[in-house]
């Protein structure tokens, strides 16, 4: 067993690790994420998780609702440490499981992993309580640092696999979302319109037939569109890209002064969060039922309305915005027609909110095999309120699949509950 291995042996059972193992976990994480840029490409399948802050018991049960690492490809989108009482174990687990699996876990930077605000909110005394200096939160803090500021997911598919076939199968219309709670029961789903015309009946037929195009080059538009529902008028939508469009991860939201993802890439985000500007608007702004730009009652960052959010994922192609940053008590919120949604993992936040938390899985497009022919001739002539002007590409949410989860049980703590009653003074 390595050192790493045994490391995070150690920190699962929520016991520190030495702080010489500390500042050589930090040194090798930095080497890691220096690598990456700003915004990291991830490829679906992918579980995205929101804030942690400190809660070790409850990631845990994050990790066995979602699966552990690496089986499950992981995204957590900030806010690991502060408030709760074991930001250090929460973190420096994170952190060993990303320098050992480094493909199959993704951290990107909260407002919280920033050295003033974990001066305030309880990581730095935790810290001192625990090694009896600050040396360890420096070297977490040098690792903030380097955190990504955001993430795309790429590959997602727009249809989900039900996860219960108990449900009467709908021909006409392709499972969106699917919400499941801790036991891994179904409680809701949502459907969409499967968008193929009414010839689909005898398209079965000609896709067997000769004229099928598949002489065109990945990413070469056939010029010809040919008749509605016809496989021939088309490719299957992969060829031009995924029909789903991306989605972008950040842990707050969008910023006034960044109108494209590219403008995310041209930051410098090696320093601590600067109190105004682009860097401090991702991780500390919040979509609100506005118009436009609004000031942020939080002092940094702004809002933003749904306007904002379906401008900038139209131009940047993308579907759906994920973020964290606000505790909503169902554990998940979508806004603006699917637009953006926020996802929460911090259960019973602060040991007494009383809310549950979720996380969001997006299944892998398996469609570019080209199996499923949905031609992007056929969708664009579909006339369905979801199309997008100007744009024959047809963009689709990801299928989205919830997993709702609670604080896990007061047992699995390790801190004395409060003393069971004797049964003989009952
Ligand atoms: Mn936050």
């Amino acid at each position: 067993m390595s050192d790493l291995d045994r490391a995070i042996a150690q920190l699962r059972a929520c016991r520190p690790i030495p702080e010489a193992q500390v500042r050589e976990l930090c040194y090798k994480a930095r080497e890691l994420l220096i690598e990456e840029g700003n915004v990291v490409s991830v490829d679906a399948p992918v579980t995205i998780c929101g804030d942690i802050h400190g809660q070790f018991h409850d990631l845990m049960e994050l990790f066995r609702v979602g699966g552990d690492v690496p089986d499950t490809n992981y995204l957590f989108m900030g806010d690991f440490v502060d408030r709760g009482f074991y930001s250090l174990e929460s973190f420096l687990l994170l952190l060993c499981l990303k320098v050992r699996y480094p493909d199959r876990i993704t951290l990107i930077r909260g407002n919280h992993e920033s050295r003033q605000i974990t001066t305030v909110y309880g990581f730095y005394d935790e810290c001192i309580r625990k090694y009896g200096s600050a040396n360890v939160w420096r070297y977490c803090c040098e690792v903030f640092d380097y955190l990504a500021l955001g993430a795309l997911v790429l590959g997602a598919s727009s249809e989900l696999e039900a996860t219960s076939r108990s449900e009467e199968v709908q021909m006409d219309a392709e499972l969106e979302t699917e919400v499941l709670n801790s036991k891994g029961e179904v409680t809701s789903m949502s459907y969409r319109p499967r968008y193929r015309s009414s010839s689909d009946a005898s398209n079965d037929a000609r896709d067997i037939s000769p004229p099928r195009d598949i002489s065109a080059a990945p990413g070469e538009t056939p010029s010809r569109p040919g008749p509605a529902g016809t496989g021939a008028s088309g490719h299957s939508s992969g060829s031009l890209g995924s029909s789903t469009g991306a989605v972008l991860c950040v842990h707050g939201g969008l910023s006034p002064l960044v109108d494209t993802v590219d403008k995310i890439r041209l930051i410098d985000r090696k320093q601590e969060v600067p109190h105004e500007g682009p860097m401090c608007d991702l991780l500390w702004s919040d979509p609100d039922e506005i118009e436009g730009w609004g000031l942020s009652p939080r002092g940094a960052g702004f809002l933003f309305g749904g306007d904002i959010v379906k401008h900038f994922n139209h131009k940047n192609d993308l579907s759906l915005i994920a973020r964290a940053h606000q505790l909503v008590m169902e554990g998940y919120k979508e806004m603006f027609d699917g637009g953006i949604v926020t996802v929460w993992s911090a259960p019973n936040y602060c040991y007494r909110c009383g809310n549950v938390a979720a996380i969001l899985e997006l299944g892998e497009d398996a469609s570019n095999g080209g199996t499923i022919a949905r031609s992007n001739g056929d969708l664009s002539r579909a006339g369905g309120g979801i199309l997008r002007r100007n744009t024959h590409q047809q963009i689709l949410g990801p299928g989205r699949r919830y997993r709702v989860f609670e604080a896990a049980a007061q047992d699995t703590r390790g801190m004395p509950a409060k003393k069971p009653v004797a049964d003989y003074f009952l």
